[in-house]
């Protein structure tokens, strides 16, 4: 999978590119990332990519040119590869875009700043607008690296030896469940008996429940729009009615 980035702020991604499983992908070729400067496609002396709003008002706007030119650069160099254009007006992203976009050849991330680019550019050169949640950002670079991010642990081998991938949140549409390590004890509170059985099918069952439980209370939302599997049925089934108590004890504390 190729990355190039178009963006005002190159080096912001320097660091990005240098640490953990992104700099590990990279080094085993499993992908090619690159940030380019607008700049360096800006024809003019001072290298200008931005300009007034026509209509006036504040605030500046990305100039079509410089950006054009940067897409359709990369674009060739990138064949198949799609272009994202980072904007609050997008899809908005979740794990299953991430699957999608994991298909894609390449993708270039065009990084907008001040208020905006030129529409003709959303129009004319741009596949995908996709926005990373309700709220604003001074510009599209972080934007682009969560969305690098998400989809760079979804190519295989990314996350070393086993895949674990697949068995993170979303990947089934329940919250992950809970997690233990060392020591057994830790300030008083002891890890769940059945994670130091060995009883490798209670394990699984507790770690289902774990999950039901949470994505229950945290995110019921994710329940309402999928169907549940006899295994999560049965875990269901087993709270019987104190189901009911634990959601009304649960609400009240967070009320
Ligand atoms: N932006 N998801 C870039 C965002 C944003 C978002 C605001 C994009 C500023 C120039 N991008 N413009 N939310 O807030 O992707």
């Amino acid at each position: 999978m190729f990355f190039t980035v178009l963006t005002i702020f190159p080096e912001m991604f320097d660091p990005f590119w240098e640490h953990g499983i992104i700099r590990r992908a990279i080094e085993q070729k499993l992908i090619w990332a690159s940030a380019i400067n607008i700049r360096n496609f800006a024809e003019d002396r001072h290298q200008v990519t931005d300009d007034r709003p026509y209509g006036g008002g504040s605030g500046m706007v990305m100039k079509p040119e410089p950006l054009a030119a940067a897409i359709r650069d990369a674009s060739q160099t990138l064949p198949g590869a799609k272009t994202v254009l980072l904007t609050p007006q997008g899809r908005m992203f979740n794990q299953q875009m991430a699957r999608e976009l994991a298909a894609c050849v390449g993708l270039v991330l065009v990084c907008g700043r001040y208020e905006g680019v030129d529409e003709r550019i959303c129009h004319d050169l741009i596949d995908y607008e996709i926005s990373i949640g309700d709220y604003v950002l001074t510009g599209g670079e972080l934007a682009a690296m969560i969305i690098i991010d998400a989809v760079t642990r979804l190519i295989p081998g990314a996350l070393g030896g086993e895949d674990a991938a697949e068995k993170d949140s979303f990947s089934d549409g329940l919250l992950e469940h809970a997690h233990y390590t060392r020591p057994r004890v830790f300030e008083g509170r002891e890890v769940p008996e059945v994670l130091l059985s060995g009883h490798h099918q209670e394990i699984e069952r507790w770690r289902l429940a774990s999950s039901l439980m949470r994505t229950l209370l945290k995110r019921p939302d994710l329940l309402k729009n999928r169907e549940l599997r006899d295994e999560e049925l049965e875990v269901l089934k087993s709270w019987g009615s104190q189901i009911g108590e634990i959601l009304k004890f649960h609400r009240r504390k967070h009320e």
